[in-house]
Order: C-alpha cells, then structure tokens, then sequence
C-alpha cells in the first residue's frame, strides 16, 4: 500500500508519475501500525524506531553499506571526487529508504533540496530524516517483504529507461584522447589484441575550447565520416556534455540561449556567471520545460552526425568558481598586498597583518561548489523565479531529461544511450547514471557493488562504475578483478583520469586475461540483457542484495560482498589483492561456475553454507541458483556480432530459461 502525505507547498519535482492522491498531514500516525513519528516544529523532521534486528535498504548512490544503518547521509548532489569513508553526500539525491524487519516499510522524501538522514548515526535505535523547510511529499509505502516495497515504488516512480543492446558491450573511456588519432589508436588497441568492443567515450577535449555540441574541426577534421568509420569498425562514439555553456561572442548556443532567456539568472534578471571548464559559463536552464526542450534539441547536432549515445557531466551543476567568488578572493589578496606593503614587506607582516592571508586561504577552500554561489541563481517554473539550492538535486535530472526527452523525439523507433552522473529519482525514466569519480582502489571494487542494488531500487537500472578506478594509477590485478565485477554491470566501462596510468586493456601484460574475462561479458549478454529487460518491464531489481531472495536467512541478510543477479544467478567477485579466491556464503545449494581461461567451464555443485573458492585472476565465477539455467554464447568481438546459434543452456539440468530481447 502507498500512502502520499502533503506537507507545506511542496515543489513538483516529477520524480512520481504515478500513485495515490495526497492527503494533508493532520498529526495522525502516518501509517497504520507503523510508528512514524513527525515534527513540523523546526523544518521537517521524520522519526521511526528501528530495533536490533532492521535493516535500512535504500538512497541509491550513496556512500558505504547496502545496509545504510550506522551512518549518516546527505542528499546535496555534490562533485566530489574523493570517495572516502566519511563521505556523506556524492553526486546523487535518491531519497528513498526501506526498512525491513519484522515488517517493511518504505519512505521516499521527495524533496529536491538538502535533507538529511541519520539512520542510527546518533541513536543506534532511530532512524531520523530531517529538511530546513517543512514542504514536501513524503510517500509511506507498506508492504510484505523489501522486495514487494522496492517493486511498489519503482511502480509509482515510472518505467526505468531502457539502454541499446549495443550498450551492454564493452566500453573504453580516458580523459585525455584528444584527436581522431587517439581513439583510432584505442580501436585498433583493442581489435589488434582481439579483445572485444563496443564503444569507445569522448571526454571534453574533443570539443572546441569546451564548448558543447561543438566538435575541434582540426582534430576531428570531418567528425561525420569519422563517426562512420567508426561504425563500420562496430565502434560507438560517446561524446560527453557538459552543463555549463561557454559564454562567447559568435558561439551560436550561447547566443541563441541569451536571445530566449534560457539560462539561469541572478535575482536582478541577470545571467548567472560561472567558471567551469570552458572558462566562464551560464547553466541552461533546465528547469524550464522551453530551455530543457532547446538544450535538448541540440543533441541533434551530433545524432545527424551519426552519434547515438552520450553521457552528461558536471549537472550537479559544479563550478569551479563563480564571478562573486573570485572577485571576495581577489579583494582578500589585495588586502593582502596592501596590507603587507602598509606593513612595510615582511619584515612586519606577521605583527600587522596575520590574519589577511588567512582570509584568502579560507575564500579559496571553499570557492568550488559554493553552497552560496548556488543561492545566487534561479530556475523559471510555471513563471515563477524558484532560487537554486530550494531545488539543487534537480539539476542533473532535467539536463538528462532535456537529453532523453529530445532524443525521444529525433528518433523515436532508435534506443539511445544515455547516462549522467547528477540524478535525482525520475531522471531513471530517461537514463542511467556511472557513480562518478571512484579512484584506483580495491575498497572501490567493493563500494561499486554495494552500490549497484541500492541505485535499483531507486529505478537506476542502467548503472555502473568506472572500472579500473578513475583517479590514480591502477594495478594490473585490480583492473582484472573489477572487471570481473564488472561484466555483470549493466555499464560495463573502463575509464580513467587525466595524468593516470594508462589504462586500456591492451596496455598490460598477459592480454590474453583481458581478451578472456571481457569475452565472458560477451558471453553473458544474451542473459544479461534478457533480465535487465525484464527487470524494467516488471519493475524488479536487476541486482539485489541477498537479504531480498533469503529475507529468513540472517547470514545472507547480512552479507554485503555478495549479490543475486536476476533470477538465477548469485554474484561474488574478488575483491581483495593477492588472494587466490574467496570465502562464499552460499544460502541454498547452487552451482558454481567458473569461465576458465582456455574456454571451458567448470562447473561444481556446492550444498549450502560457507565455501572456500578459488579464484584465479583470468577467471569469472558466478553460482547458478538451484534449477536454473542461463543461456551461454560464444564470445565475440562486439555485441552485433554474438551468434545467437551458439547458445547452450548452463546450470541445472532439466531447467529452463526463456531469453527475453
Ligand atoms: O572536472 O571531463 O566525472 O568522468 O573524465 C572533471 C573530465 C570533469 C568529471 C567526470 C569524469 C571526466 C572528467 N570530468
């Protein structure tokens, strides 16, 4: 049962497409004989007991455990590219919590600003959501199981976007190809070495001075043909987009913007003015459904180009700095200076002036995505000027939605791919998301699969990480075990910073691993693609957390390195260095498998309980679900090649499976 409660004037952030009238918060308990306790008195603030035994499920792409209990987090879409521990907010707001236990209760705060959960962060026994501002709809959704809660929002939040087939290959991303040359070199990498592919990504430098929807004319001196070219070789370009519109004479996206008032504005009227990587900018405005249908309308440029895929970055939006936080920056150096040649040099700038470089120093720490800087701006929405921060988690939503809804309308009969890294729920209906800015690190292979459930029960079916860890240098083991992970992820990408290691799969030795353990991935899509399918067709999780299947079986709801995948399979990568497998926890019996290098298969009936696996480098093991069967192909070289006449049926025998396309 879904229950909507209405509390102030809440903004319509479209993130629910379906699902009961509201009614008005009158003081009663919020639902049934679930105890939910809320105060109005200071803003918002929403209480429920937990006991010993309740799981807290939920908040997508957030930081730490599938089981969110013992921290806190906060939705306040953030460019951060450091994912540690402590971390309490990343680039997503995904305000949906289910607590499971004796009974399972689902709360979704749909709430586009800052809002705050303490789930037994300060009481071990309390789960505690709190917003500055009393105006929202929070939906109290009851149901018999996590499962049967999951499925009843993703039924009221709307479809799940849909990814090509062709997106289920494999990808390889850097920041830094900057030329034709590069990503030819990339393709011929990967062909050369016989390692399949599938798309190869475009970081910012392929555009002119940043500016989107551009395309650098010398190095990519006829982007059109070289987009077919690429087609030929079964290589799919996907270009990035950033938010920010460079500000420039000349520049027709910019002047067309100003022309119509498309951008976001200042209180006086004024546009906004920020730096990001193009240098000074103004943020579409894509809160306003006429500027979100222009931005959008200018994917076309690069679809008439051939393009069939993008991914939209920086809609947090980030800014590096903005025109107000520059000029406090530079009036403290100034001071600074005056201060210091007052102070006669240095010989007395420590008597006269200690506090001035400080100053400085505290304005520069804080200049990048300035809680400030994002009051300074405002959306049009039904013809009302709404300022910024009241609804900051929408950003990323609506610039992906100007995407998703454009390209819906240029080719109506053609999926696209399409992924962002800000997102609030709703954006699900139009892409998936990649989490952003992990670094090279083993805890990342971890935090990557403990993520992947929680983003799909917020509708986020298409998802993954940057495999391999974007800042850093990887490792040549770390890369192998997480894409291990990684041929289970609906975005299977390898991507990298700037000024890292190189890090495409050809770069290392031994390549014959990477041919084997990304051809397995081949080797899955027929599957893999059927359950993502189907999981958008029926509202189901296409990974979950094991508590979800074996919600009796407290040593499986409490395992969090493990994940079932669809219906018949159960996942559990290794995750640690210089090890040559791994402890399993299988909660019925099932059968394990595992793609050795040379081809085969081996195959191992293991009864349930605990289970030391070995697992080499080059190998991918997965367990098959008693009486089950998934179908296997031939790896090939990219998706349109798989050979569907290869299929065999692997698992259970006397099982079946119906491949779903
Ligand atoms: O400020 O486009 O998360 O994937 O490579 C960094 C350059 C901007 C951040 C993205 C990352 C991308 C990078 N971008």
């Amino acid at each position: 049962m879904v229950q909507k409660y209405a509390f102030g004037s809440p903004f319509e952030t479209e993130a629910v497409t379906a699902g009961p009238a509201a009614v008005e918060y009158t003081g009663q308990a919020v639902c049934g004989d679930i105890p939910v306790d809320i105060s109005l008195e200071n803003g918002f603030a929403c209480s429920c007991q937990l006991s010993d035994t309740d799981i807290v499920y939920g908040l997508g792409e957030a930081n730490r455990g599938i089981n969110k209990r013992g921290y806190r987090y906060v939705s306040n879409c953030t460019d951060d590219p450091h994912h540690t521990e402590e971390k309490v907010s990343l680039y997503g707001a995904h305000n949906f919590v289910i607590i499971s236990g004796k009974k399972h209760v689902g709360l979704f705060f749909d709430y586009p600003s800052n809002i705050s959960f303490d789930i037994g962060y300060t009481r071990q026994d309390l789960l505690t959501v709190c917003c500055e501002r009393a105006d929202l709809y929070l939906y109290v959704i009851t149901g018999e199981s996590a499962r049967d809660v999951a499925r009843q929002f993703r039924r009221i939040i709307g479809k799940s976007y849909i990814a090509p087939r062709y997106a289920f290959g494999f990808g390889q991303s850097r920041w830094g190809y900057r030329t034709a040359e590069d990503i030819e070199g990339v393709v011929k990498g990967y062909r050369e070495n016989e390692i399949p592919l599938d798309m190869v990504y475009m970081d910012i430098d392929y555009m002119q001075d940043y500016k989107d929807f551009t395309v650098n004319p010398e190095r990519f001196p006829d982007f059109g043909e070289f987009v077919q070219k690429m087609k030929a070789e079964k290589i799919h370009l996907i270009p990035i987009i950033d938010a920010g519109v460079k500000i420039e004479q000349g520049y027709d996206i910019y002047e067309e913007g100003m022309e119509k008032g498309y951008f976001c504005k200042r209180e006086d009227g004024s546009d906004f003015v920020a730096a990001v990587w193009p240098g000074w900018t103004h943020f579409p405005d894509v809160l306003n459904p006429e500027a979100r249908a222009w931005f959008g309308g200018k994917y076309q440029i690069l679809t008439d180009l051939g393009i069939d895929g993008f991914w939209n970055d920086m809609n947090e939006p980030a800014v590096f700095y903005s025109e107000e936080g520059i000029r406090a920056l530079n009036q403290a150096i100034d001071d600074h200076v005056k201060a210091f040649s007052d102070a006669g040099g240095a010989k007395d700038l420590l008597n006269n002036a200690s506090a001035v470089p400080y100053e400085a120093r505290a304005i520069l720490e804080k200049i990048q995505n300035n809680e400030e800087d994002y009051r300074r701006f405002y959306h049009k929405v039904d013809g009302k000027m709404i300022r910024h921060d009241l609804v900051h988690n929408l950003f990323g939503f609506n610039m992906t939605r100007a995407a998703g809804e454009a390209l819906q309308k240029i080719a109506p009969e053609k999926k696209m791919l399409l992924f962002s890294r800000s997102s609030y729920i709703g954006m699900h209906r139009y892409g998936g998301i990649w989490t952003g800015d992990n670094q090279s690190w083993w805890s990342h292979i971890l935090l990557n699969l403990k993520m992947m459930p929680s983003l799909n029960m917020c509708g986020f079916l298409y998802a993954g990480a940057d495999l391999g860890g974007f800042g850093s240098d990887t490792t040549r083991d770390l890369l192998l075990r997480w894409l291990a992970l990684g041929v289970f992820t609906p975005l299977m990408r390898n991507h990298t910073a700037i000024g890292t290691r190189e890090q495409e799969c050809y770069r290392f030795g031994q390549i014959e691993d990477f041919r084997h353990v990304i051809g397995v991935r081949y080797r899955l899509i027929p599957y893999l693609y059927s359950e993502y399918l189907k999981a958008v067709e029926n509202d189901e999780m296409y990974f979950r957390p094991l508590g979800f299947d074996y919600p009796d079986d407290r040593r499986a709801v409490e395992t969090e390195d493990q994940l079932m995948l669809g219906d018949e399979v159960m996942i559990a990568p290794v995750y640690t260095q210089n090890v040559s497998g791994r402890t399993v926890y299988l909660p019925e019996e099932m059968k394990f498998v595992k793609f050795m290098p040379d081809g085969s298969l081996h195959e191992e009936i293991l009864s349930q309980g605990t289970h030391y696996v070995e697992v080499a480098l080059n190998e991918v093991p997965l367990f098959i679900r008693k009486d089950r069967c998934i179908p296997v192909v031939d790896a090939a070289q990219n998706v349109d090649a798989i050979d569907m006449g290869t299929v065999r049926y692997v698992g259970y025998d006397g099982a079946v499976y119906e491949i779903v396309e």
